[in-house]
């Protein structure tokens, strides 16, 4: 195979933070103020990586003050001015591309072929995208406000990518940010505060507060914030949705998936194989919206849980800055052991396990492409988010039991179809209950095109101008008169 990535520009930059990272606040780097810190590992060696800070209540506290000081000055800009800030953004992110790409790989595990192609580049396409937001906003959306200070609470899937999600709109929409990483995956997110400090951003306009979910609790809870914007596990949305009841702030939820992956007997199979791999394997399977239940018409069940097996054996698990590996380190020891308690789970009510016999690496965090087959509808395997490189299959007969199948589930983000017959495809599109559907393609992500769930998955839209709607509110209700007490 190919040399792998090197490393040594982002051991550097670990080793300028040797002393422990901070949180950057008001445009600086600044302790935590109760002294606290916690450390985070490499998944794919078990080594430990960096030492955080761990947000508190006055940290939180800092991190509001700052981001309502800089939000006037921030909306007051001309949307052309906003642009050019976040045009600025979107270059560093490029020119630093390579270097955000090698510390999200060690930070997260995920393969470097990945990071590069795709977390890095989608995320600096992003700021692209809404600087544009920035300079139509003003005409586009001349009846509409900032929402104002804007709370982000983001998941160790994708560090880098769901910042840009986040962020990009907000800035764009004149929001002032304070962002909380997840606890295993703040690298990213520290850099950017770097990145941001070396293209003049304005202090205060972007805060990183690290630390875990306590942490992310007070900024749920925080009087001072004007909205929330989660994308995590449907149990802390839920955490979340109660935290915010009744307090007015606004709030959007990006949850978890059990997204249906539907293949009809005349698909393209070659595709529809590929397809599956994509939807399952990219990314450990840690990906919300993953393809993880696969529906297949019962006549070439047989045939193509077969291929699939054979395809399985191709894929290479290991050392993700191997630029050869497909799939690198699941996140941390908690979420593999959560993986294999879930297809123990799975075999125990009756399914039929099989796991590529690839050779996995001796130690660190890795786990093999997985497939469940036969599994009951009704199981915790055909139901639970198993969030890791684990497929499940059952099969239907007819369309409508596709869709029955495919809509028996809590969740709602994703679903995906394969046949050669459009209308057919289509027909199932408009019966699936799921905020994004693919036909014959599966993963396609586009700044401009509204992302987001349905059902237990969630509400609101990231991307487009659908997202752009989530960081803005009406003008003219704040000038209304409070009515009188009765
Ligand atoms: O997620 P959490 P976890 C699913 C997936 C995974 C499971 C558990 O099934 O196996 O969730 O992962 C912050 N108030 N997904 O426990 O806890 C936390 O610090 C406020 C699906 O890591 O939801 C982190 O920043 N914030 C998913 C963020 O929430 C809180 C992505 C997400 O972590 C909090 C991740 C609280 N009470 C996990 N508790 C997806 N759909 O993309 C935690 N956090």
């Amino acid at each position: 195979g190919a040399a792998p990535e090197s490393d040594t520009e982002a051991r550097a930059f670990l080793a300028r933070h040797a002393g422990g990272f901070r949180h950057f606040i008001n445009g600086g780097f600044v302790a935590s103020k109760g002294g606290e810190t916690f450390e985070t590992f490499e998944p794919a060696t078990g080594r430990a990586l960096a030492r955080l800070a761990k947000g508190d209540a006055a940290d939180v506290d800092a991190a509001v003050a700052a981001a309502r000081k800089a939000q006037g000055p921030w909306a007051k800009l001309s949307g052309h001015q906003r642009a050019r800030h976040l045009y600025a953004l979107a270059r560093m992110i490029q020119r630093h591309a390579r270097l955000l790409a090698v510390v999200e790989t060690l930070d997260n595990g995920k393969p470097i072929r990945e990071t590069r192609d795709i977390d890095i580049p989608l995320a600096a396409r992003h700021f692209y995208h809404h600087a544009g937001w920035a300079q139509v906003g003003e005409r586009e959306f001349a009846d509409h406000l900032p929402v104002g200070v804007v709370g982000q609470i983001i998941p160790w899937n994708f560090p880098f990518l769901m910042l840009a999600w986040k962020v990009a709109p907000a800035l764009a929409a004149g929001n002032t940010v304070v962002l909380k990483p997840a606890e295993y995956t703040s690298l990213t997110a520290l850099l950017f505060a770097e990145l941001c400090e070396a293209a003049g951003l304005p202090p205060g306009v972007i805060n990183i507060v690290t630390g875990d979910g306590e942490t992310g609790s007070l900024i749920a809870a925080h009087a001072g914030i004007d909205k929330i914007a989660f994308t995590g596990s449907t149990e802390v949305g839920r955490l979340i949705r109660q935290a915010t009841a009744g307090s007015g702030k606004a709030l959007t939820l990006e949850l978890g998936g059990k997204s249906p992956f539907i293949v009809f007997e005349d698909a393209d199979i070659d595709g529809a194989i590929e397809g599956i791999v994509d939807a399952i394997w990219f990314n450990q399977g840690e990906v919300c919206c993953a393809g993880s239940r696969l529906l297949v018409q019962e006549g070439i069940a047989e045939t193509f849980l077969a291929r699939l097996k054979r395809r399985m054996e191709t894929l290479r698990v290991g050392p993700p800055l191997d630029k050869c590996i497909d799939m690198g380190a699941i996140v941390d020891p908690v979420q593999l052991e959560r993986i294999d308690r879930l297809v123990k789970a799975g075999v125990a009510e009756g399914a039929s396990l099989y796991q590529a016999p690839c050779p996995l690496p001796a130690s660190g965090c890795f786990y093999p492409p997985t497939l469940l087959s036969g599994v009951q509808p009704a199981s915790t395997a055909a139901q639970e988010e198993i969030f890791g490189p684990v497929l499940v299959s059952m099969t239907f007969r007819t369309p409508d039991e596709a869709v029955m199948l495919a809509n028996n589930s809590r969740y709602g983000l994703a679903a995906s179809i394969w046949s050669e017959t459009i209308g057919l495809a289509l027909d199932i599109a408009a019966k699936v209950q799921a905020g994004v559907v693919w036909v014959n393609a599966t993963n396609l992500f586009d700044a401009g095109a509204g992302f987001g769930g349905v059902k237990e998955s969630g509400f609101g839209r990231e991307g487009g101008r659908e997202g752009m709607l989530e960081y803005l509110k009406p003008k003219g209700w704040e000038k209304r008169k409070p009515r009188p007490a009765a």
